[in-house]
């Protein structure tokens, strides 16, 4: 069988991806139906070699659409993704619009796969910096329980979208001639103040909400509890900008339940679906963010038991923020629909 594809924001960082994942998973699309705003009618995207034309999202495009993937912004898929719905498509949100809709599943396949089950045409991806750190810590969970996480982020630019990356690019061309560099987009580009990216730390993601955690690091600490379906997860995040354009990398802390090994710790994480280990500090290997751009699994080294706490041991994920983070986690939902239907 094969089914008719739309992926609204076709033309952004993450439609992008998502028309490439389609094609390098070889995904059984009959149609692939790209969508974006009405600027962008005229573009075209390219797809197993055809060069298919960029149509305006509308209510009406969804008509005849099995599965819709959405990465065009909150307001977008607030109000188109109920059209998809009601259309008869499954919807597969990359925003946040409906992540803690309790009658939207919030799924990473890797980790809460059974929760799709439940879906009422709309299923929603959670935060990039989300997902690849459940995918580590899943095997640690089941085996041992989680009691609390302490999660610092260095994250890639390309998660602000295009103008993000381009930003990066002119700044970084800038400094190396001399010109004056110029911030329009970063932290966040609907605020009036703007930091330099490029050789910069920027400890903001998102807007602040009111307890001093950022948008970015509430998400980790809401979707974590969700997507383990354990409210009882403690996470304490902290969410920082670097001048890397694909690839989020995190130190994360993990206190466990239960008593541990390290040896079981790196056993575990050898065989958990989606993760690879990497770590072996006598040849200087570890995760990197250079060599998990353009690959979907996540990387996972610097595995050291914690100095002071018995029960807790400390890692660096890493992913590309885009494919596992986004693109990859949304085809690979439409995977597992597709092969429980089979
Ligand atoms: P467009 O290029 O036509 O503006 P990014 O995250 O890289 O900035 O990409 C955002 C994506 O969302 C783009 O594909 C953009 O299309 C799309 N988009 C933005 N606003 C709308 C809208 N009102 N309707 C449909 N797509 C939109
Ligand atoms: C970033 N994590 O890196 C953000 C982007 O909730 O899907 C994704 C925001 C989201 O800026």
């Amino acid at each position: 069988e094969r089914y008719n594809v739309a992926v609204v924001g076709a033309t952004g960082a993450v439609g992008q991806k998502m028309i490439q994942t389609l094609e390098d998973r070889n995904f059984p699309v009959e149609i692939l139906k790209p969508l974006a705003s009405a600027r962008s009618v005229g573009q075209f995207v390219s797809f197993h070699g055809q060069q298919i034309a960029v149509e305006e999202a509308t209510p009406e495009a969804f008509e005849g659409i099995d599965f819709a993937l959405f990465s065009a912004g909150g307001s977008v898929s607030l109000r188109l993704a109920p059209e998809a719905a009601k259309r008869g498509a499954i919807v597969i949100d990359n925003t946040s619009a409906f992540r803690m809709d309790p009658n939207v599943p919030l799924v990473v396949p890797e980790v809460n796969a059974e929760a799709i089950a439940a879906h009422n045409g709309i299923i929603a991806n959670p935060n990039c910096s989300t997902i690849q750190m459940v995918v580590a810590l899943k095997p640690i969970y089941d085996a041992f329980g989680i009691d609390k996480i302490v999660v610092s982020t260095y994250q890639a630019v390309s998660g602000a979208g295009q103008k993000a990356i381009d930003e990066l690019e002119q700044q970084v061309r800038g400094y190396a001639t001399g010109e004056l560099l110029q911030a329009n987009v970063l932290p966040v580009s609907s605020l009036p103040v703007h930091h330099q990216i490029a050789f910069n730390a920027i400890p903001q993601i998102d807007v602040f909400e009111e307890n001093g955690y950022t948008k970015e690091e509430m998400k980790m600490v809401n979707e974590t509890k969700k997507i383990f379906n354990d409210p009882t997860i403690q996470v304490t995040p902290t969410a920082v900008r670097i001048p890397v354009v694909f690839g989020h990398s995190e130190s994360v802390f993990v206190k466990t339940k239960r008593p541990f090994t390290m040896d079981a710790v790196r056993e575990l994480l050898e065989q958990g679906e989606g993760i690879v280990v990497v770590d072996d500090p006598a040849s200087q290997k570890y995760p990197l963010a250079t060599e998990a751009a353009g690959k979907r699994e996540v990387f996972v080294g610097r595995l050291r038991k914690d100095l002071w706490d018995e029960n807790a041991f400390n890692m660096w994920v890493v992913s590309d923020n885009v494919l596992k983070g986004a693109a990859w986690n949304a085809v690979q939902i439409a995977e597992t629909i597709i092969s429980d239907l089979a």
